[in-house]
């Protein structure tokens, strides 16, 4: 499923690797910009031209005029108003970073490999321990266990260290100036200044990534409202400085989305030689095919270290992120519930392994990949041989979606090679040189 409107970068813990993309969907259950490093299969790239960047502070003022009256309109203080938005100045930054996003960055085992690190593995348990009372009655509250809410928090700004500098205000109008997703943005402003009109957080406090997520999980305003908790009793919802209130929203949150605390996320499992790529799932819900973990057993599959998979009656999907080469899961419910938080596989996937990890499990061991990511060149002549083998329909825009995916099976399935449904430079070869 593509959402290419709703995408939205911000910073994120993972702005160490220098071209961290956070894919979000307008229109998602999920109002939060969520968070991919690099582009997944499923984050559509931004093609737009970077334009010149001119912020006309004459235009800003006059389109502030507009901004403030409807603020007053939907019954915001003035006194907010005022303070929120007296002194207000566009960003340039804001609207060059917003124009800057890589097209295809990672390979999957690329990003698990720097968003599950053993560092911030560790880093989690250590954080497990330090906030264990809080997390165990927010636990017991919203029935998110405690390992899940750690690695949310872990990659999405490295346990708090990475929220962001930005003022929320000056980031959300700047970006609705802009105008590229003004009605996205600016809803956002209303929604934060609605926030500053209910006391939360003062204006000069209210800091966050460059599109406007806010503190250690980097809620969107919108989200803010919609899953905020004052666990702590003062009265605020305080996403920046109140563990009580930072988890408590981020459960509410993914309790929301439909979290099943009976189950974990799904694991890493081993496919046996000649394993049939094609019971793997391709879209985005994994749900091709499901089968329970018996089936999957009589399939060959087991765990990493090759013990029988759990004996418990789970209903699963299989899916090879890297291909029938690279690595496997199994996944549960709850791995598509992180999918409705934040549509990226490789997010998805990162969430449940770190979540492990920070609960002491075993490290991840991911095979070295020789695989490049496609270009977007490379991914249209992919495109164009399918669609000209009459494998796809449509047009080629670029992006690896469902529909290519599923395409790339059928032509595997027609070339008799494994119908993983994934593209590398040898498949494209194979397809374009026939
Ligand atoms: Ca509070």
């Amino acid at each position: 499923m593509m959402m290419v409107k709703g995408l939205i970068p911000r910073r994120s813990a993972l702005g160490v690797l220098g071209s961290a993309v956070l894919a979000a969907c307008q229109g998602a259950p999920a109002a939060q910009p969520p968070v991919t490093v690099g582009a997944s299969p499923t984050s559509p790239p931004q093609s737009e031209p970077a334009p010149t960047i001119v912020l006309s502070s004459e235009n800003f003022a006059r389109w502030l005029e507009g901004v403030r009256a409807e603020a007053a309109k939907r019954g915001i203080s003035q006194a907010t108003i005022d303070a929120a938005l007296g002194s207000v100045q566009p960003i340039p930054r804001v609207v060059e970073l917003d124009r800057q996003q890589p097209e295809f960055s990672r390979t999957f085992t690329d990003y698990m490999n720097r968003a599950v690190t053993a560092r911030r593995a560790a880093t989690g348990g250590a954080m497990l321990k330090q906030h264990a009372a809080v997390l165990a009655q927010t636990e017991r509250d919203y029935d998110v266990p405690a390992r899940f809410l750690v690695a949310f928090w872990g990659l999405e700004t490295n346990y708090g260290g990475d929220t962001g500098s930005y003022s929320v205000i000056a980031a959300l109008a700047t970006l609705a100036f802009d105008g590229r997703r003004e009605a996205l943005f600016r809803g956002e402003l209303f929604n934060a200044l609605t926030i500053l009109d209910g006391k939360h957080i003062p204006p000069e406090r209210m800091l966050g990534s460059w599109a406007g997520a806010m503190g250690h999980s980097q809620f969107m305003p919108s989200s803010f409202l919609k899953y905020g908790v004052d666990r702590d009793g003062d009265g605020r919802i305080d996403m920046w400085q109140s563990m009580p209130d930072i988890f408590g929203s981020k459960a509410n949150y993914l309790h929301s989305l439909g979290w099943d605390s009976s189950r974990t996320w799904g694991r890493a499992v081993k496919v046996p030689r000649g394993f049939d790529a094609g019971l793997s799932s391709l879209n985005l819900e994994a749900n091709e095919t499901v089968l329970p973990l018996s089936e999957w057993t009589k399939h060959g599959v087991t765990r990493i270290d090759g013990g029988p998979l759990p004996r418990q009656d789970v209903q699963a999907a299989l899916i090879l992120p890297q291909g029938i080469r690279g690595p496997a899961f199994v996944v549960y419910d709850n791995y598509r519930t992180i999918l409705r938080y934040n549509r990226s596989t490789f997010y998805a996937v990162s969430i449940g392994v770190l979540a492990d990890q920070v609960a002491g499990g075993e490290p991840l061991q991911l095979p070295a990949s020789s695989d490049q990511p496609l270009n977007r060149e490379e991914m249209i002549a992919l495109q164009e041989g399918l669609i000209s083998q009459q494998f796809l329909k449509g047009k080629a825009d670029g992006i690896l979606g469902a529909d290519t995916r599923q395409a790339v099976r059928r032509f595997q399935r027609a070339r008799g090679l494994p119908p993983d449904g994934y593209a590398d430079r040898s498949l494209i070869a194979a397809v374009t040189n026939t």
